[in-house]
């Protein structure tokens, strides 16, 4: 309903939308702030008479509705629709599929989708072929009969290596399979696939749209209408979505978004160049830096910055646990997306459910740390990583 309302201020800027969408002033009281509406059940007013479309919280909820209008702002997309956590909108998404279908995934993913691919959708049937989504010709190769969508990330987790969106949802289009993007990483203030011809857009709003660590949380956006009833359906009948506090506390947290990223950019930036000139690292990776092999694509692709996250590689394990341990601002943590700075040891976290082979392919090492850089003072997080190098530098001197 109010999601199908999104197209009519399409002439607004992306804060704006964040600020307005699906929020106009309560009808009835004037409140400024979204109404956080707690009912399970509506009244109806006969039979086949719900109210405003509203029968059952777990099918439709008026806060989720607000938020699902602004989610569909953010990315300009005609529909929106809220889970519970970003696997459950992936979840939502897989729903397209049946058995004997087949799905291009690209081959630096999130370990959990890594996981529910591998180790939940392959018992039903689903075959899956992990492939550099950064090499069109090897995407292409891949295209069977059976194949039904291409699902990656860009950049992506843990590497920050960038597909070249237009050019892969062009493959897709020419090959009849449906592309989705996981935008977490960008968020659809740096970057807009459905602009670029992507299909599906999937969000864990547990990171940069959630932006406190204080809420799980996960959106699909697309344009086409079938899909989205698609998606509608599963919400229904499956039942991942979130609470009309989680839907309330988000629609707050995406009005800061813009300022948010603007300094998340800036920050991760001071700190991947930091981090190349101190010489001590054995490879950083962040595709704003000219040195990064993405750099040029991400210029076009991300042309506002170039996201929060920064990877780099020590060396080896005694490099990554002492530098680690030095650490005290950026907090020890999985997750990203934060205004407070967190650091993540993938190897033992977030992509220790992926084979060792694919995660050594990718350059995805024992000496990898990720850090997603918050909105501190960057002069306080530098002085810590500097810190912390040293520290990882006298381990294995030692
Ligand atoms: O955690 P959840 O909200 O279910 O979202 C899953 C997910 C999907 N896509 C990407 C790119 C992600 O990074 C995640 C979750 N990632 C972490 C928890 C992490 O630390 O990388």
């Amino acid at each position: 309903m109010h999601a199908e309302q999104t197209h009519r201020d399409r002439a607004f800027g992306f804060a704006t939308r964040a600020i307005h969408y699906g929020q106009e002033p309560d009808a009835t009281t004037g409140a400024v702030a979204p109404i956080l509406s707690l009912a399970t059940t509506y009244k109806q007013d006969g039979v086949n008479q719900p109210r405003g479309g509203f029968e059952y919280s777990r099918a439709q909820n008026p806060t989720r509705a607000q938020l699902e209008t602004v989610l569909a702002g953010l990315e300009n997309a005609e529909f929106a629709n809220a889970f519970a956590s970003g696997l459950a909108a992936l979840a939502g998404l897989m729903s397209l599929f049946a058995p004997g279908d087949h799905i291009i995934a690209g081959d630096d993913l999130y370990g959990g989708t890594a996981r529910y691919f591998d180790q939940v959708l392959s018992k039903y049937g689903i075959e899956f072929s992990y492939i550099d989504a950064t090499n069109l010709d090897a995407l292409e190769r891949a295209i069977a009969p059976n194949t039904k969508l291409i699902y990656l990330e860009s950049p992506t987790n843990p590497m920050l290596r960038l597909a070249d969106i237009r050019a892969v949802s062009e493959l897709a289009k020419r090959r009849n399979v449906l592309l989705a993007v996981d935008n977490t990483f960008a968020t659809p203030y740096l970057q807009r696939p459905l602009e670029l011809g992507a299909d599906v857009v999937l969000h864990s709003s547990t990171k940069y749209l959630g932006g406190h660590s204080d809420i799980v949380g996960g959106a699909l956006m697309t344009n086409r209408r079938d899909l989205y009833e698609k998606f509608q359906f599963h919400q229904k009948a499956v039942g991942a979505v979130p609470s009309p506090f989680d839907c309330w506390l988000l629609m707050r947290s995406i009005k800061t978004l813009a300022l948010r990223m603007e300094k998340h950019c800036e920050n991760a930036l001071a700190v991947a160049q930091f981090l190349e000139r101190s010489g001590a690292a054995k490879k950083v990776y962040y595709p704003g830096l000219p040195s990064n092999p993405f750099h040029e694509l991400a210029k076009r692709q991300m042309p506002k910055g170039f996201g929060g996250m920064v990877s780099v590689d020590l060396g080896g394990r005694a490099e990554a646990e002492a530098f680690i341990k030095e650490l005290r601002l950026f907090i020890f943590a999985e997750s990203l997306g934060g205004v407070e700075s967190l650091a993540c040891f993938p190897w033992e976290m977030t992509h220790a459910s992926v084979p060792i082979e694919r995660r050594l392919k990718l350059g995805l090492t024992e000496g990898l740390i990720r850090l997603s850089v918050g909105i501190e003072d960057k002069e306080d997080l530098i002085n810590e990583l500097e810190r912390a190098l040293s520290a990882a530098q006298v381990a294995v001197a030692t």
